[in-house]
């Protein structure tokens, strides 16, 4: 099946809401904790390993960075949560920025919520998925990493969280070993 996905651009990185972009199309935040894999997960969608920087540091995506997937869609990469020496997360104007784009952006369709499989649903995490719920935005929890689990303990994990959803299914995903992406874009997909 041809990826959807391959020929994404990165477009700009905004820090303040008046920035973005034109609010047009479709718009698919890329969320969760730092670290979860996010970026990793973005090169593997899209199958370019240099889109989006990787880094062993936490804290490396400072900016919402704007990729553009085509004409229609946008896939838009935050800054992770909850890492506490992130330059971008210390600055007073963060959570409104977030707050304003959920209640006022028409473009933004859904929510990927990355999660690392071994640490899914942290605080941060529920806090995330309470801004989608109370802003009637749609979520996809993707859990990371799952090449550090065997089959079992993906299934066991993948079980665990969704007996917490109400209208969502998680997806486990594996940007090293490369598994779960087709997945992952028909589930974006569906809604844009
Ligand atoms: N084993 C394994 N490691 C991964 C996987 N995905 C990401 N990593 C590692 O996890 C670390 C963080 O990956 P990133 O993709 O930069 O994470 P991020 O969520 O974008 O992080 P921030 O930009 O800091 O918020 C890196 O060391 C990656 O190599 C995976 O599927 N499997
Ligand atoms: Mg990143």
């Amino acid at each position: 099946m041809k990826n959807l996905f391959k020929n994404t651009d990165f477009m700009l990185g905004v820090t303040k809401f008046k920035s973005l972009p034109e609010d047009h199309g479709s718009e698919i935040l890329l969320a969760g904790r730092s670290n979860a894999g996010k970026s990793s997960a973005l090169n593997a969608l899209t199958e370019n390993p240099k889109l989006a920087r990787i880094s062993k540091t936490p804290g490396r995506t400072t900016e919402i960075n704007f990729f553009k997937v085509n004409d229609s869609l946008k896939l838009v990469d935050l800054p992770g949560y909850g890492f506490a020496k992130s330059s971008f997360h210390k600055r007073k104007d963060w959570a409104p920025l977030l707050e304003e784009y959920f209640a006022k952006r028409d473009a933004l369709k859904a929510v990927v919520i990355f999660m690392d499989i071994r640490h899914p649903l942290k605080d941060s995490d529920r806090d995330m998925i309470d801004l989608c719920n109370s802003s009637d935005v749609a979520f996809i929890p993707v859990l990371t990493k799952s090449d550090k689990f065997s089959n079992n303990q993906k299934f066991k994990a993948i079980s665990a969280v969704n007996k917490k959803m109400h209208d969502c299914e998680a997806l486990a995903v594996s940007s090293k070993d490369n598994i779960g992406f087709e997945k992952l874009s028909k589930a974006i997909l569906e809604f844009c």
